[in-house]
C-alpha cells in the first residue's frame, strides 16, 4: 500500500509541482524523504527570501508552486513576504510540518497551535487534514484553491501522517478547471455601451499581463483609439509604456484618479481593483458624468469597490468581443521616444542608471523593481514593449525584489533578468543572494545607492512630518555583503563605467551597486 507521502509525491508530480522552494525544519523532514528525482528543492536561508522567490517563479512560469516553511516560526517568517503575494494573485501552495498529532494538544515544542488560524487573514484557505487517511485529498483541495481563488492556501500536516499507508486515491486523477466567461448577453450590453461611448478610456491592471494579455489590450487599444492608463500601485506593466495611447500611471489618489479621468464618459477598467490607493487625498471618487466598467475575476475586488459597476469576468473574452464586435477606429501606433534623462549632481541621477539599463540591455529583460523613490524616473527613461517586463512588491511590502528576481530567473531562463533594488529594500530579501549563488541563477542586481530610506522622506513632507528619525542607512556597502554570500560585485560612480558593467555578461549571478542621489517619486 502506498504511503500518504508517496501519494503525495504522486499528486505533486502530476500536477507539476516538481520545484520546492523550502527552509526546511525537523517537522517537514518526513514529507522531504524519498522525493523523486526530478523534484528539485531550492533552499532559501529565510523563509522570506523563500516565499519571494517563489513569487517570482510562480509569476514567472504563470504556475502554482509549492512552498515548504517550518511549523509556526518559519510560517510567521513568511507572513510579511506573503501580503505581496496576496495581492499580486499568487497561487501559492504553503505547507508547513504540524507535530506528531499526540503532541500537539499538549503543545510540545514546534506543536503549530491553531495551524489553521495563524495565517488567517492572508491565506484564502488553510487546513489540516483531520486525520492520515485525508491528506492527500487536503494537499490536493491546497493546490486547486490556491489555483481556483488565485490566492496563497497553508496546509499543516503532522508529521506522522506521511508513513501512514493508504490506499489507491482517486484524487491522483482529479482535474479542476476554472473558466469564468460572461453571458452572451452581458458581452452585448457592453459592447454596446463601448460603442456609443464618445471618449471612452482603457485602465489596466496586473492581471492583464499575468493573464498573458499584454498583446491583446494593445490590440485593443489601438482598435479603440484608447487612451489607456496602467490603475494606480501596478505590480504588473499589462501595457507598453512608451506607446502613444499610453498616458501613464494612474495617481494612487482620490482625487487624482478622478482629475486624471475627467473628460471621458466611460472608462472601462480590465483586470484590476478599482482601485489601489496609496496616499489619502480624499475627493470625488470619478468626475461626475463618467461611467465606470470594471472587469475582473476577483470576487473581492468586486465586492469591495467604493463605486462604478462589475462584471466578474475573466477579462480575455471581453477584450476579444470588444475587438470583433465594435466598429474599428484610427489610432497612433509604435513608440515614442524617452526624454533626456536627468543629471545627478554629487551623484548619478536614477533616470541615468535607468537609461543606461535601457540601452545596454536586452528589450526582452525582465525587470524587478523595489526602488521605492525612482518611481517617475523609471517611466520616464524604461521603454517597456514585452509582456511580463515589471515586477514589483503587490503589496508594498519591501523583501520581494532581491528575491523575486532570482525566482523570476529560475522560472524563465530564456529571457534576461535584473533586479532594481534599492538600498533600503535589499536587506529585506538580502539571503536571497546565497540562493542566487548556490544555484548559479543568472540575475543581474543593480542596487541604487542612496543612502537613504527615500520614499519615506518624500511620504514625511507629504504627511507634513518631514523630521522623523530612522531614514537615514549610511555606510552599507552590497559588494561585501555579496561577497559573503559568494556574488561577485562591483560598484560604480560614473555613467561609463555602469555601461561598460552592464554590457558585460556573466552565467551566473552578479551585483552593481551605483551611488545615487536622493530623489522624490513624483
Ligand atoms: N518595511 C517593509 C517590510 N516594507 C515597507 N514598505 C517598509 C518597511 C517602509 N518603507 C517603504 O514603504 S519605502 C522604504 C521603507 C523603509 C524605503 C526603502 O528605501 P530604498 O529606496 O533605499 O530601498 P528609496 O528609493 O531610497 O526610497
Amino acid at each position: 500500500m502506498p504511503t500518504a507521502r508517496r501519494l503525495a509525491h504522486e499528486f505533486l508530480d502530476r500536477r507539476g509541482l516538481t520545484t520546492i522552494f523550502g527552509n526546511p525544519g525537523s517537522n517537514e523532514l518526513p514529507f522531504l524523504a524519498e522525493l523523486p528525482e526530478n523534484f528539485r528543492y531550492v533552499l532559501g536561508l529565510h523563509e522570506g527570501a523563500v516565499v519571494g522567490m517563489a513569487d517570482g517563479y510562480a509569476q514567472a512560469t504563470g504556475r502554482p508552486v509549492l512552498v515548504n516553511l517550518h511549523a509556526a516560526a518559519g510560517s510567521g517568517n513568511a507572513m510579511g513576504a506573503l501580503t505581496n503575494a496576496v495581492h499580486s494573485r499568487t497561487p501559492l501552495v504553503l505547507t508547513a510540518g504540524q507535530q506528531v498529532r499526540s503532541a500537539i494538544g499538549l503543545e510540545a515544542m514546534l506543536a503549530n497551535t491553531d495551524a489553521t488560524q495563524l495565517m488567517r487573514p492572508l491565506v484564502g484557505w488553510a487546513g489540516e487534514p483531520s486525520c492520515a487517511a485525508d491528506v492527500p485529498r487536503s494537499l490536493a483541495q491546497a493546490v486547486f484553491e490556491a489555483e481556483l481563488h488565485r490566492r496563497p492556501s497553508y496546509l499543516s500536516v503532522p508529521y506522522d501522517d506521511w508513513a501512514a499507508e493508504l490506499a489507491e486515491n482517486p484524487i491522483l486523477d482529479r482535474q479542476v478547471r476554472r473558466g469564468l466567461a460572461p453571458t452572451e448577453a452581458q458581452l452585448a450590453e457592453l459592447v454596446a455601451t463601448i460603442a456609443a461611448a464618445k471618449n471612452p478610456a482603457l485602465v489596466l491592471g496586473g492581471d492583464v499581463d499575468t493573464g498573458d494579455l499584454f498583446d491583446r489590450a494593445v490590440a485593443l487599444a489601438e482598435h479603440l483609439d484608447l487612451p489607456t492608463w496602467v490603475a494606480p500601485s501596478p505590480h504588473r506593466l499589462p501595457f507598453p509604456n512608451r506607446h502613444p495611447l499610453f498616458r501613464g500611471v494612474l495617481p494612487a489618489g482620490i482625487a487624482p484618479v478622478s482629475a486624471a479621468l475627467t473628460g471621458h464618459d466611460v472608462v472601462l477598467v480590465l483586470g484590476a481593483p478599482v482601485f489601489r490607493y496609496h496616499q489619502h487625498v480624499p475627493g470625488r471618487f470619478l468626475p461626475a458624468g463618467t461611467r465606470l466598467i470594471q472587469v475582473t475575476d476577483d470576487f473581492g475586488a468586486a465586492a469591495r469597490a467604493p463605486m462604478g459597476e462589475a462584471l466578474v469576468a475573466e477579462p480575455a473574452p471581453v477584450i476579444e468581443a470588444l475587438l470583433r464586435k465594435v466598429p474599428a477606429r484610427t489610432a497612433q501606433r509604435g513608440y515614442v521616444e524617452n526624454p533626456e534623462p536627468k543629471t545627478g549632481e554629487r551623484a548619478l541621477h536614477p533616470e541615468q542608471v535607468f537609461a543606461a539599463l535601457r540601452d545596454t540591455q536586452d528589450g526582452a529583460t525582465r525587470y524587478v523593481v523595489e526602488s521605492t523613490s525612482t518611481n517617475s524616473a523609471w517611466w520616464r527613461q524604461m521603454d517597456l514593449r514585452h509582456p511580463g517586463s515589471y515586477f514589483f512588491p503587490a503589496a508594498g511590502g519591501l523583501g520581494f525584489g532581491l528575491p523575486a528576481a532570482v525566482g523570476v530567473a529560475m522560472g524563465s531562463p530564456d529571457r534576461p533578468v535584473v533586479g532594481v533594488i534599492g538600498d533600503g529594500s535589499a536587506n529585506y530579501g538580502i539571503t536571497a543572494l546565497w540562493s542566487a549563488a548556490h544555484y548559479r541563477v543568472p540575475v543581474t542586481f543593480v542596487i541604487l545607492r542612496n543612502g537613504v530610506y527615500g520614499a519615506l522622506r518624500w511620504f514625511g513632507e507629504l504627511l507634513g512630518t518631514p523630521d522623523v528619525p530612522g531614514t537615514e542607512i549610511p555606510g552599507l556597502d552590497f559588494t561585501a555583503i555579496a561577497a559573503g554570500y559568494g556574488v561577485e560585485a562591483t560598484t560604480v560612480t560614473d555613467e561609463d563605467h555602469l555601461r561598460t558593467q552592464l554590457k558585460t555578461t556573466t552565467d551566473g549571478p552578479r551585483l552593481i551597486q551605483v551611488d545615487t542621489e536622493p530623489t522624490s517619486p513624483e
